[in-house]
């Protein structure tokens, strides 16, 4: 855990930082002394709820791997920091989905729980996103559903969860662990979930009868949110998709759902050969369903193409604020067509902050 010390060194330079960037906040050296004081009184400091809406968005662009930034000052921030018990925060994750999901218009949201406390960790999500599909079997390559989630669906059906009817998309209830309690489980209510059926756009071949689909909200949930010497380990936060996260990865990854073979052999490719490019071709065709079926759900999704311009639009509209972006090559790149899209033909620094979203030991699944 942090020193007394590095929490005071922090939350200045937060709070220095929130001050210059809200100028109607004023002078911020009232401020100051009274987070110190609280700080040598009790060891710890509440954000005004001001602060914390800006301290989500800054970890938000302090994001380095995150390519969907431009929007970082427009994140809707829920504040239940009130929030320590597992069953009332199961219940705004819940209803975070619905208001995130917005019958298709995906809104940007995030929703902070009860932030560590001295002596006195807040509460986990063991789940890696509010929505994840079962992953039955002991390897990959005989799993049912979503090899990733293996070790969750496992964790689950120790903590008594009877399993789902063993579908390659059984959601999986989500677990949390509140402040001092041991982890539980809660079924997602069907009204809290939207999912898309993928379909191919032409109509020459039919995938109706695959049962392909993909839930519309990525909402991770198992990283902290730190901001100014403050640590929030339960803090789900949300955007929307862009294609590639499911056409080029969830679905075609071979310790995912591996589907291109069977895409490849619908389309009458020749996977006999590396040199036909069966796997391209096939990544391309996955990749023109989810986005197209998402289009026709009526779903936020974005294309890597749009997406890859909004963050040089972000690089630009950064640096004339005077700002450096960091970034993460690696993971800005998309893991398809790469070259084709702007972010690829430069480089960018990938420099740590201390206001962001961090990934923790988090649950002991
Ligand atoms: C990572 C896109 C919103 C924080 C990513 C990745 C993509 C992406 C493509 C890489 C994921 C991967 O390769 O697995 C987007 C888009 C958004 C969006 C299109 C639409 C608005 C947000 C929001 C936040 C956020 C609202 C936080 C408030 C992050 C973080 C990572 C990330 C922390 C790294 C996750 C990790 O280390 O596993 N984003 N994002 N993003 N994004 Fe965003
Ligand atoms: N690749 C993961 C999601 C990671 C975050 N991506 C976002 N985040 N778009 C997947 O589920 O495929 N977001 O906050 O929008």
């Amino acid at each position: 855990h942090s020193s007394d010390a590095q929490v005071w060194e922090e939350a200045e330079e937060f709070i220095r930082l929130f001050h210059r960037e809200n100028p109607q906040a004023g002078d911020p050296r009232a401020r100051l002394a009274a987070v110190r004081a609280e700080l040598a009184e009790t060891g710890t400091y509440r954000h005004t709820p001001e602060e914390l809406v800006h301290g989500a968005r800054v970890a938000w662009r302090n994001s380095n791997r995150c390519i969907g930034r431009l929007y970082w000052n427009s994140l809707r921030v829920r504040d239940r920091r009130g929030l320590t018990d597992a069953e009332d925060i199961a219940a705004e994750c819940f209803e975070h989905l619905r208001e995130a999901t917005n019958g298709g218009r995906v809104r940007p949201t995030i929703t902070v729980f009860a932030p560590d406390a001295p002596g006195r960790p807040g509460p986990l999500i063991w789940s890696e996103q509010l929505v994840r599909y079962a992953g039955y079997g002991d390897h990959p390559s005989i799993t049912v559903g979503d090899a990733r989630n293996r070790r969750l669906t496992e964790a689950l059906l120790r903590l008594g969860w009877e399993g789902g009817p063993g579908t390659p998309f059984d959601l999986l209830p989500l677990v949390v662990q509140g402040v001092d309690d041991k982890p539980r489980w809660f079924d997602t209510p069907a009204d809290a979930v939207l999912e898309v059926p993928i379909r191919h756009p032409d109509g020459r071949d039919d995938w109706s009868d695959w049962g392909l689909r993909w839930h519309a909200v990525p909402a991770i949930s198992n990283m902290c949110l730190e901001v100014g010497g403050i640590h929030y380990p339960a803090a789900p936060f949300n955007g929307w998709y862009m294609g590639t996260e499911i056409g080029a990865r969830n679905l075609a990854d071979t310790d995912r759902y591996n589907l291109l073979p069977a895409v490849a052999r619908r389309l009458g490719l020749d996977v006999s050969s590396d040199r036909s490019l069966w796997k391209d071709r096939a990544l391309v065709e996955l990749n023109r369903a989810v986005l197209d079926s998402f289009d026709r759900a009526g779903v936020t999704i974005a294309d890597h193409h749009t997406e890859s311009r909004r963050f040089l639009s972000h690089l630009e509209r950064e640096e004339r604020k005077g700002r450096e972006v960091g970034a993460d090559w690696s993971w800005i790149v998309p893991p398809i067509s790469g070259s084709a899209t702007p972010v690829f033909h430069r480089t960018y620094e990938d420099r740590p902050s201390a206001t962001a979203y961090v990934h923790h030991e988090g649950a002991q699944e």
